[in-house]
């Protein structure tokens, strides 16, 4: 048996009940067989695949909270730190209450080589809790913050792992765990990143990922003699990344007629009203359904559906696994060409196989959403020197390491004679660098 299926077979026997890490694994080491069958006994001898998805460290903790009833709570805590062979761990904080250590793991392993696409110097790590947010006062949200953090403290640090946002952790949370970390730990230090901008956050953090999807999705069209505008455009989610990635498609021109929320979605063939989607989530905090209330002409809808409207690009933005083989099938009917993941791997394995056999252009998740974690990055490096940069040179610089990236992936799967093929050239290529340098810093 090849060592790549060696591998493969000990991560499923060896993480039983993890299907995301299993996949996510699969998804990455089937992509780098050529790379390690140029030189398999090496790689074999040197076990490097075996380091490379075995975490350096993971942790698991209780996080007790109380509510406003005098109700205590306990919730579990995670934080894996996947790999430091590039730069501190870095990687977001996710609160949901369909957070398990395999969800938490199939994240970190993904930053891995998302965070080496981004050129920049950070490793890959990922964290959260099974906490819902949803409903709770903000007295609840930062008992729970602070419990977590009292926790966390003591295994962050700027030089060691920076966490973030991700789901369910966005500006308020990364407030309250600032606030904590820097009482217990009594540094003032760029521990965390998306902070607020009034204490060392990132002019551009809010809007990077997104924004940085687009600017990999207008890349990716123009290699292929494709343009953005005048496009429609099909966003699920409506949170962090739906809600930028929705705002730079419709500056380049495009027209976004879909988002949606955990409990339904909204057709607006108008293109969607940010205003208001802005105001109902990310002031009110409210459920989608209210969209109708400020647009009377668009249409919402219970449930999923979001990749049922007729379209030419797609951009799944909500979370892992919401585009199967069915809505792929539906896609491709309804003449969509394109689809950029703003989620991680939001597109099951037999989804995105149809849409590549089927000649839609596909950006992966470790590429299409890096803009975040690089911005991040760019966060890291004003906190060390102390300084803010403008809005205009944060995002110059997203848009370049977008632009850049892009033409690594590129090159990357046309090297190894997969040309087009995305998914293979983003594994490739963030496979390389950590490869070189885990190889440099020997058996650790
Ligand atoms: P938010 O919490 O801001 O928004 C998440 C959105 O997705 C919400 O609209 C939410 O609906 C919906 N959603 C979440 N879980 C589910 C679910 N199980 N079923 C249906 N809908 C769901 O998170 P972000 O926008 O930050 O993150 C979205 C995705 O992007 C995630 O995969 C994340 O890992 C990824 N990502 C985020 C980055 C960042 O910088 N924030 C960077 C790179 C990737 P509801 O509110 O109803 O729960
Ligand atoms: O999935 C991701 O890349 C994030 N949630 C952002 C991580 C970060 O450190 O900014």
């Amino acid at each position: 048996m090849s060592y790549v299926d060696e591998v493969i077979q000990e991560v499923e026997k060896k993480n039983p009940g993890e299907p995301e890490f299993h996949q996510a694994v699969e998804e990455v080491l089937d992509s780098i067989r050529p790379v390690v069958e140029q030189n398999e006994e090496k790689f074999r001898r040197d076990a490097l695949l075996e380091r490379l998805v075995n975490p350096e460290r993971q942790i698991k903790f209780r996080v007790p909270w109380t509510d406003d009833n005098g109700q205590v709570h306990v919730n579990t805590g995670y934080r894996v730190q996947f790999n430091s062979a590039i730069g501190p761990y870095k990687g977001g904080i996710r609160l949901h209450p369909s957070v398990n250590i395999g969800i938490i793991k199939f994240l970190g392993f993904e930053q891995i080589f998302k965070n080496s696409l981004t050129g920049l110097p950070i490793g890959g790590g990922k964290g959260g809790s099974d906490f819902d947010p949803k409903g709770k006062s903000d007295r609840e949200i930062m008992a729970f913050c602070q419990s977590f953090m009292t926790e966390l403290c003591k295994y962050i640090g700027a030089d060691t792992d920076v966490p973030a946002g991700d789901i369910g952790t966005g500006a308020r949370e990364i407030g309250y765990m600032f606030g904590q970390y820097k009482r217990i730990r009594g540094l003032f230090e760029g521990v965390l990143t998306g902070k607020g901008l009034s204490y060392g956050g990132s002019l551009a953090r809010t809007e990077a990922t997104g924004y940085g999807l687009l600017y990999l999705t207008k890349a990716m069209l123009e290699r292929n003699g494709k343009d953005i505008a005048g496009k429609t455009v099909l966003v699920s989610g409506a949170g962090n990344v739906a809600i930028y990635a929705t705002e730079k498609a419709t500056q380049l021109g495009a027209k976004v007629v879909t988002v949606s929320d955990s409990t339904g979605w909204v057709y607006d063939s108008e293109g969607i009203d940010l205003k208001a989607l802005k105001e109902i989530k990310e002031v009110k905090r409210q459920r989608l359904s209210e969209y109708t209330k400020y647009r009377p002409n668009a249409e919402y809808h219970e449930g999923k559906g979001v990749w049922s409207v007729k379209a030419d690009i797609a951009l799944p933005c909500a979370t892992q696994n919401e585009l199967t083989l069915e809505d792929a099938k539906m896609l491709v009917a309804n003449g969509v060409f394109a689809v950029a993941e703003g989620a991680n791997m939001p597109t099951t394995a037999d989804a995105t196989k149809y849409l590549q056999e089927n000649g839609v252009l596909f950006a992966p998740g470790k590429a299409a959403n890096a803009g975040g974690v690089a911005t991040s990055a760019l966060e890291m490096s004003q906190n060390s020197e102390r300084l803010s940069w403008s809005f205009e040179e944060v995002d110059g610089k997203l848009h370049d390491i977008m632009v850049t990236l892009f033409k690594h992936i590129d090159e990357a799967a046309a090297r190894y004679g997969f040309a087009g093929n995305y998914v293979v050239g983003a594994n490739i290529a963030g496979f390389e660098k950590v490869v070189d340098a885990m190889n440099a810093q020997g058996i650790v």
